[in-house]
């Protein structure tokens, strides 16, 4: 734990040094890790290729890192705390040993069933143990997992089975969702009949009935049976991939973020100690899910290898009533606690009431995570949960950012509402204007960017380099974009305002809006669409939908509610339209570019001045859009 910042002073200045000699303090972060073989170079890097090697020539396992660096110091400690989604079923309370004995016998498991170092094994559970152990055991034989959230459809697992070239699947029968079982199992066969894997293994959790086919697919309480419990663990290289983690861009088609093994490790665990100011003993309790960035860095990897308690919640909020969360703070006593603003809204939506027969006195530090959290919904938050005593960590970081990159560290930086306030020591931050220039000083706002490398930085995509290259280092020149704007204030503090390119977050949750678009054109009747987000009281934004059909054979609302059935279809519920308005036409500049800024407007019902229209093609459709507007 050398490596915590205490004092506001004592940030100030590990941030100046890790400006000023990067390699070194990297150097000393990394030295407290295990390593089979120490590195050669701190740090190799071009942001042209882009380039980014940490750790050059290191060779270390993560998983030993988590497990047999410490089982000596804390092996009976509890690792993970389980929260089953029904309130009367058992928690389960799993150490650090019997963690390590459960990924080492499944990762045994795996191997006997042909998966080695390098493979590609996609992981589609619901939030119970077995999902983290799946993810350590790939890790520790070296297989590249792939988590994808179980509420995508069939068809989002093809195309992610397809584009990793996945060698197993390892799933459940069903999961829990309030009172319904949802089959999962059944998914993956629909996704197998457009895509094949050699493997599929899958974890009871609900004993609901699913076909087995016979030579691919098995139980996974089966395949551990006569497994040993332990096995050393695979030799691998800093810059070897850990996982590929999919998320949406500005185009119709998904992105496999690729993220390394060593620079992964040293950040997650450096920036978990820090921001949550985690103490040995404390309770931390994540809700996120593990298909999300967010449940990878700071449910399991960053929590386990800091030695933490982490608690994994299989319910929703709401169930079987809105107090959920606060009635799980209080049985397990839970001291630091990180949620998303759109969870904390709906909470706020049933008022106080649900929080007033449990006692919230364990809470230490309060989280929040996935979108720009309002002042009111920030408030809210501080007064009636964290009682007006618990620092609110606001933390600004992205799925190809691997960790949080602008963040309070609890309790030392002074907060301000809805500001992710400063960069975390190691992160170079820089707000540009649309020309690339960098805007120095303080009051200012433009987008964001990162001009120099931390160590959990996206170093791919999976199968297209160029991609990643265009996506992310080539809007301005020698430096990582974003795709969020920004605000410096008179402080320096940062303000993140949200996304600048064609991303809507919903709930949290990124969809491009060519991949909405997409999907809404499957549909047969559709002729055209355009999809924009909009402010939306409980989700930050809500997906609005503008379509041309043929009309011909269907009413108005059969038309709609096929079309949001076609969504879930193909991308899953989370992407399912909050309003659709069937149009005529679209407003398109001569150059045939659909003028979203105008439907954006027209969507957040801010009708009165839509600016300039003179290069459409076609003003009159702007009229008629307004018109159709309910
Ligand atoms: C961790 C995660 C990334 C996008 C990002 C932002 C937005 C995330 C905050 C935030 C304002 C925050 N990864 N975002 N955290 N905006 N304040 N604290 O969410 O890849 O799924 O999404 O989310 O727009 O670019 S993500």
């Amino acid at each position: 734990m050398s490596d915590r910042i205490h004092t506001l002073s004592g940030y100030f200045y590990e941030y100046q040094k890790s400006v000023t000699e990067p390699e070194s303090f990297w150097a000393r972060i990394a030295d407290s890790f295990h390593w089979k073989k120490r590195w050669d170079k701190v740090l190799k890097w071009d942001f042209e290729g882009p380039n980014v090697r940490w750790f050059v020539n290191g060779k270390l396992n993560i998983t030993e890192n988590i497990f047999e660096k410490n089982l000596f110091a804390y092996g009976d400690r509890t690792a993970i705390i389980w929260e089953p989604s029904e309130p009367g079923e058992d928690v389960r309370k799993i150490s650090y040993k019997e963690l390590y004995h459960s990924v080492c016998q499944f990762s045994n498991a795996l191997k006997s069933k042909g998966i080695q170092k390098g493979d590609r094994v996609i992981i589609y559970m619901p939030m119970i143990p077995e999902a983290a152990i799946a993810m350590l055991a790939c890790a520790r034989i070296g297989a590249i997992h792939s988590v994808v959230f179980a509420g995508f459809s069939a068809n989002a697992l093809t195309d992610r089975i397809i584009d990793s070239g996945a060698k197993a699947i390892l799933t459940s029968d069903g999961n829990y969702r309030g009172n319904k079982k949802i089959g999962i199992k059944a998914i993956v066969d629909e996704a197998l009949e457009k895509s094949a894997v050699e493997t599929v293994i899958v974890c009871q959790r609900t004993g609901q009935d699913v076909t087995m086919k016979a030579g691919r697919d098995y139980w996974w309480h089966e395949v551990i049976v006569g497994e040993k419990d332990s096995n050393v663990a695979e030799e691998m290289d800093s810059e070897d991939p850990l996982f590929i983690l999919y998320t949406s861009g500005s185009t119709g088609k998904p992105k496999g973020v690729v993220h390394s093994t060593a620079g992964y490790m040293v950040y997650t665990k450096y920036t978990f100690e820090n921001v949550f100011q985690y103490s040995p003993g404390d309770v931390y309790w994540c809700t996120a899910d593990i298909g999300w960035i967010t449940g990878h860095s700071y449910i399991v990897y960053g929590p386990l290898l800091a030695g933490a308690t982490t608690l994994m919640f299989e319910g929703v909020p709401t169930y079987p009533d809105p107090g959920r969360f606060w009635a799980v703070i209080e049985k397990h006593k839970v001291n630091q606690f990180y949620t998303a603003p759109t969870a904390i809204r709906a909470l706020q939506a049933y008022g106080t009431d649900p929080i007033a027969p449990y006692n919230l006195d364990s809470l230490k530090v309060l989280g929040s995570v996935g979108e720009p959290i309002n002042e009111e919904a920030w408030r809210w938050y501080y007064n009636h949960i964290g009682q007006s005593r618990c620092p609110i960590v606001d933390t600004w970081w992205q799925t190809e950012t691997g960790g949080i990159l602008v963040s309070p560290i609890a309790g030392i930086t002074p907060t301000k509402p809805a500001f992710a306030t400063l960069p975390l020591p190691g992160i170079q931050l820089a707000i540009v204007d649309p020309e690339g220039n960098e805007l120095t000083g303080n009051s200012v706002e433009g987008n964001l960017c990162v001009k120099y490398p931390w160590p959990s930085m996206i170093r791919t995509l999976w199968g297209d380099h160029a991609r990643c290259k265009e996506t992310y280092f080539s809007t301005y020149k020698g430096m990582y974009f974003t795709g969020d704007g920004v605000k410096r204030d008179h402080d320096g503090y940062y303000r993140i305002l949200g996304r600048v390119d064609d991303v809507i977050n919903v709930s949290g949750h990124r969809m491009g809006t060519a991949e909405v678009e997409n999907a809404i054109n499957e549909h047969p009747l559709v002729i055209e669409s355009a999809v924009v987000g909009y402010p939306h009281e409980v989700k930050g934004q809500g997906i609005y939908a503008y379509v041309i059909c043929d009309m011909a054979h269907r009413t108005e609302e059969n038309l709609i509610n096929e079309i949001k059935e076609t969504v879930s279809k193909i991308i899953g519920p989370i992407a399912k339209p909050d309003k659709i308005q069937i149009v005529s036409g679209l407003p398109k500049t001569r150059s045939g570019k659909i003028m979203r800024r105008i439907l954006r407007k027209v969507a957040e019902g801010s009708t009165d001045n839509m600016g300039d229209t003179s290069t459409l093609l076609d003003p009159d459709v702007v009229t008629k859009i307004i018109e159709g507007r309910k």
